[in-house]
Order: C-alpha cells, then sequence, then structure tokens
C-alpha cells in the first residue's frame, strides 16, 4: 500500500489546526502510520526543501518551517500520494478550491497550513528524512474491509 509524507507547518500547528487536518485523512479512510510534534532543525529543513535551493524565497521557506513546532505524519492508503494532495489543495490558496485544506483555511502563499510529497520518489525521499523505521508503525484497520 502507498505512504506519503505531511506535515502541519507552523502554521496550522499554531493556528490549532493539527486535529482537523488528521480528522480529515482519517474520515476519508487513510491510514495514520506515524505522528509527531517537533521542532525542525535548521539542517533539516534545508534538506526537506532541496529542491528549493536556488529559488528566491527559499530562506524565507527554511525560516518559516523552522520557526515553531511542525506536526510531521506518516498516512498510508491506495493513491494516497495523489489524493492528499487534491485534499490539500493548490499551493496558492487563493487557487485553492473551497473544501481543500489551503481552500478552507489558507490565506498566503508563505502560510498555506500543510506540506505533501508531490510524487511516489518523494514521499520515499521524505519519509527516510524524517522518521526511522522504529517509528512507522505496522497494524490492521478492520475498517479497511469496508474501506477497499
Ligand atoms: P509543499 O512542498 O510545502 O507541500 O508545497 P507545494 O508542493 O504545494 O509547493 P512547492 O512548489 O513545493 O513550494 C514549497 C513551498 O514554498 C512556498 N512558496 N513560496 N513566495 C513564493 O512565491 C512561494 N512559492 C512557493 C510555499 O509555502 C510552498 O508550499
Ligand atoms: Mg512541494
Amino acid at each position: 500500500m502507498e505512504k506519503t509524507f505531511l506535515m502541519v507547518k507552523p502554521d496550522g500547528v499554531q493556528r490549532g489546526l493539527i486535529g482537523e487536518i488528521i480528522s480529515r485523512f482519517e474520515n476519508k479512510g487513510y491510514k495514520l502510520v506515524s505522528g509527531k510534534l517537533m521542532t525542525v532543525p535548521r539542517e533539516l529543513a534545508e534538506q526537506h526543501y532541496a529542491e528549493h535551493k536556488e529559488r528566491p524565497f527559499f530562506g524565507e521557506l527554511v525560516d518559516f518551517i523552522t520557526s515553531g513546532p511542525v506536526f510531521a505524519m506518516i498516512w498510508e492508503g491506495e493513491d494516497v500520494i495523489t489524493t492528499a494532495r487534491q485534499m490539500m489543495g493548490k499551493t496558492k490558496p487563493s487557487e485553492a478550491a473551497p473544501g481543500t485544506i489551503r481552500g478552507d483555511f489558507g490565506m498566503t502563499v508563505g502560510k498555506n497550513i500543510i506540506h505533501g510529497s508531490d510524487s511516489p520518489a518523494s514521499a520515499e525521499r521524505e519519509i527516510s528524512l524524517w522518521f526511522n523505521k522504529e517509528e512507522q508503525s505496522v497494524y490492521e484497520k478492520t475498517i479497511d474491509a469496508w474501506v477497499y
């Protein structure tokens, strides 16, 4: 089954949206594999957003992600990488559809509430960057027989 890395960014944590965001993925039918509240070391933030190293907003992005605790998670389920991105909505909240997380709660591109892996390769890279194997739970959810 597919896994993805999702993170409630510092603005989402400060605004009390961790529970709301977890509920959306639980209600959809996905399985939570890992979750932790943590303040992000600068080096980890730089590695996480390495693809944006040359972009003019890179410094601001790293400052923001390290500015307060984030809630890092791994979620599992069929097509979870693509579907989670749809549930998050477009990067710019002004383009994100109502009903998506960024559409419902975000106001600016810099403070857009949530991160999600954008491809299978990113998901694999980000999961191993943020979590070790011991932090990843392997378990059955009996409701899965009614989800799939
Ligand atoms: P994320 O990686 O955080 O899940 O967001 P994303 O895939 O939707 O967007 P991405 O292109 O990967 O950009 C990463 C984050 O950088 C910030 N950004 N700021 N000032 C700007 O023009 C600008 N563009 C992007 C956003 O916070 C975006 O989520
Ligand atoms: Mg991205």
